[in-house]
């Protein structure tokens, strides 16, 4: 069943329960997202990989190691709140808003992509900004109109590793377009049912990544994972709600987008629905920062607390980390959206096009 194409060579993904079951993600043509995407996947919660997506988009093409130290190699990256690490990173994690950063360029990253006794290294930026030099080596998808659908919770993510690996983790207000631009990448998705996501919630507390096999419960041996293996130009659509993680293959430089877009399906991050047992508190339990995700969601008394820690904490990370020396690309700890005093406000929604409907 796993795609013929692409054998893995991740050092996580294929430790995941069932590996070798896993079920293919469906694929479709950018021509038929353009008639289907709406109806077959968004609204059916369903991950769909695009192939070619994006293939038009020159940074397919262009993002190769030599291209970007030539344009962007003097570019300072403070790494991030991630800093630039060789461990798996959690999207949304606490620590990344608070560990300090290890400031170098992007020269030097890549000199330690290429360095091989180096296994692993990466880093990831909230802010599209980022790379702004390179701006126009991005485009935008032919069969989503993003710019009807103003983005939520970090619109533009940016992961740009060497085997770089984000371990388990749901996005609870978001729809997620993840574009592979240079290199392979391989995901593994989970559907959002109830089995699945106490399971999920319980291991992912620990990091899904850290827990040894004799550790594995019944119920998390028994999953069976969706697969899909991204090249570049590709493009996998993560519905919101359903467990991904993913790894970057080959050894060799990769560079990921993932941008976010609304849809019907945010009213079911709405925990001021009786009947939303993604309620917030849930969320809350498996990790404050997730609370982070729910920005969107008009303030509601009770969890006033919860927004204002999280507030504190993009305020302390930005204290801590300060501007990259040189630039605004301002690496790992978020975007303008993110900023304190906005960070637990709601902003109005404008009106949403492509036929979402708007709660
Ligand atoms: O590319 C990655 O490492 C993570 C992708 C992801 O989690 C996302 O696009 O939401
Ligand atoms: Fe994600």
């Amino acid at each position: 069943m796993a795609d013929e194409r692409s054998s893995s060579d991740g050092d996580f993904v294929d430790r995941f329960p069932n590996y070798d079951d896993a079920i293919d993600v469906e694929q479709i043509t950018p021509d038929e997202a353009s008639s289907r995407f709406f109806s077959d996947f968004v609204e059916r919660h369903r991950p769909c990989v695009i192939r070619e997506a994006v293939s038009h988009w020159p940074a397919t093409k262009r993002w190769q190691p030599d291209f970007l130290r030539d344009r962007v190699g003097a570019l300072t990256v403070g790494a991030s709140g991630l800093g630039v690490v060789d461990e798996p990173v959690v999207e949304f994690s606490l620590a990344r808003l608070t560990r300090s950063p290890s400031h170098m360029t992007f020269g030097e990253f890549l000199d330690q992509v290429d360095e091989p006794s180096r296994r692993r290294v990466q880093i990831y930026s909230e802010h599209l900004h980022a790379l702004e030099p390179l701006r126009q080596d991005l485009g935008s998808f032919d069969f989503l109109d993003r710019s009807a659908l103003p983005s939520r919770f970090y619109g533009d993510r940016f992961f740009i590793s060497k085997r770089g690996y984000t371990d388990w983790h749901v996005h609870f207000g978001d729809e997620t377009l993840t574009a592979q631009l240079t290199g392979r990448k391989e995901l593994l998705l989970l559907p959002p049912d109830n089995a699945t996501f106490s399971t999920m919630l319980a291991m992912a507390r620990r990091g899904v990544w850290k827990a040894p096999r004799a550790t594995w419960s019944s119920d998390f041996a028994a999953l069976i994972p969706y697969r899909v293996v991204l090249e570049p130009g590709d493009a996998v659509y993560i519905p919101m709600h359903w467990w991904h993680a993913a790894e970057a293959l080959d050894g060799d430089l990769n560079v990921t987008l993932a941008q976010v877009f609304g849809s019907p399906s945010r009213w079911l991050a709405d925990v001021r629905l009786k009947n939303v047992w993604f309620s917030l508190a849930q969320c809350s339990m498996s990790s404050v920062s997730d609370a982070i995700s729910y920005r969107q969601v008009r303030p509601l008394t009770r969890f006033a607390r919860l927004s204002w820690m999280t507030a504190r904490g993009a305020r302390a990370a930005r204290a801590a980390n300060g501007l990259a020396p040189g630039g605004s690309a301002y690496w790992g700890i978020g975007t303008d959206r993110t900023n304190e005093g906005t960070a637990h406000v709601a902003e109005p929604r404008s009106p949403a096009g492509v036929g979402v409907a708007r709660r």
